[in-house]
């Protein structure tokens, strides 16, 4: 009960969230009928229901059906405000937004459509809310490297809004190494580089990541902690750790809360933050997160306070912001 005092009355920073993923069977349902696009659900409950996953690949197939319904501005910005306004309530300061334009630009929305909806929710979620933001811009790795060039080149008008890359989607089959060109592109435009690796890949994907892609932080990173040698390499550069208590959950990438690997990260002196990912689908945003983890692992306050506080220092802010947060 007092963690859940402390927890809630925590500033928190939010690195790992894709705003995809925040959408709750209750805005897919108005978005569908609102643009008359089909689902294969007749009722809010039947969409939970079938929120039940065996593995990453299981997720991302009802991922990808559930972003069909968003095709218009509005429902960008309809989507991102909900997110901000969910967050607004545990205490979230600042969000790094995940976005996935190949997911809407493989439907014939255009990457214009997606990006405006998504920032004018993100300035008004400032304006109104005081939650400030980066926007993050993932590849999907199950598509090839030409692709994520042409995603690339449509970002080029928004660079004022788009402060870093990411590579997400189906990770085992799709190492690192495929997106070496279009990651060294994305650097030399003045993009920070960041890589889901490890999640369901091995520590060789996460070894990629870094010497190939050069990612200055790791998403996921579970599987890092397989290898001695990568996690005191991983302490030794200051890499943030974005990891997902109840996304593991659900995907089973952990079979119990207690087997997440924040507690290993910690001792081993990793800045590991916690983050909802997909909270939409994974049943829970930050706080409930926090929650789950604080009671697994049976935190204490100190160790509570370095998971906030590891989120504003990963956090892609400039230091005198920074500094007033900690
Ligand atoms: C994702 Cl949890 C996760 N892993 C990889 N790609 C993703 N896209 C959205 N959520
Ligand atoms: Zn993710």
């Amino acid at each position: 009960a007092d963690r859940r005092a402390l927890i809630e009355a925590l500033p928190k920073a939010e690195l790992h969230l894709h705003i995809e993923g925040s959408l709750e069977p209750e805005l897919l349902f108005e978005l569908a009928q609102r643009n008359q696009v089909e689902i294969p659900f007749d009722s809010v409950e039947a969409v939970r229901a079938a929120y039940d996953f065996s593995n990453l690949q299981d997720f991302l197939d009802i991922y990808y059906q559930g972003m069909s319904v968003l095709l218009h501005e509005q429902d960008f910005y309809d989507l991102t405000m909900a997110y901000l306004k969910r967050v607004h309530q545990d205490g979230v300061v600042h969000v790094e937004i995940f976005f996935d334009p190949q997911g809407h630009t493989e439907r014939g929305v255009a990457f214009d459509t997606v990006i405006k909806g998504i920032t004018r929710a993100l300035d008004d979620g400032e304006e109104q809310l005081g939650i400030t933001h980066r926007l993050i811009m993932c590849f999907l790795r199950h598509l090839d490297e030409e692709a994520a060039f042409e995603t690339l080149e449509q970002a080029k008008p928004w660079l004022n809004r788009i402060h870093g890359v990411g590579l997400d989607s189906s990770e085992v089959g799709h190492p690192p190494s495929k997106f070496e060109k279009v990651f060294a592109k994305a650097r030399a435009m003045g993009l920070f580089p960041t890589a889901h690796a490890g999640e369901e890949g091995p520590p060789e994907y996460v070894h990629e990541a870094l010497d190939l892609l050069q990612v200055r932080r790791i998403d996921h990173g579970n599987r890092a902690l397989e290898d001695a040698a990568l996690t005191q390499r991983i302490a030794d550069e200051g890499l943030t750790l974005t990891v997902c208590p109840l996304s593991n959950l659900k995907l089973c990438v952990i079979d119990r809360i207690e087997d997440s690997p924040v507690r290993k990260m910690l001792d081993a002196g990793l800045r590991a933050t916690i983050n909802s990912d997909d909270p939409a689908y994974f049943g829970g945003y930050v706080n409930d997160n926090f929650q789950a983890i604080a009671d697994a692992l049976d935190l204490d306050r100190e160790e509570i306070l370095t998971l906030a506080r590891n989120g504003f220092e990963g956090a892609l802010i400039d230091a005198d912001v920074r500094q007033r947060h900690l």
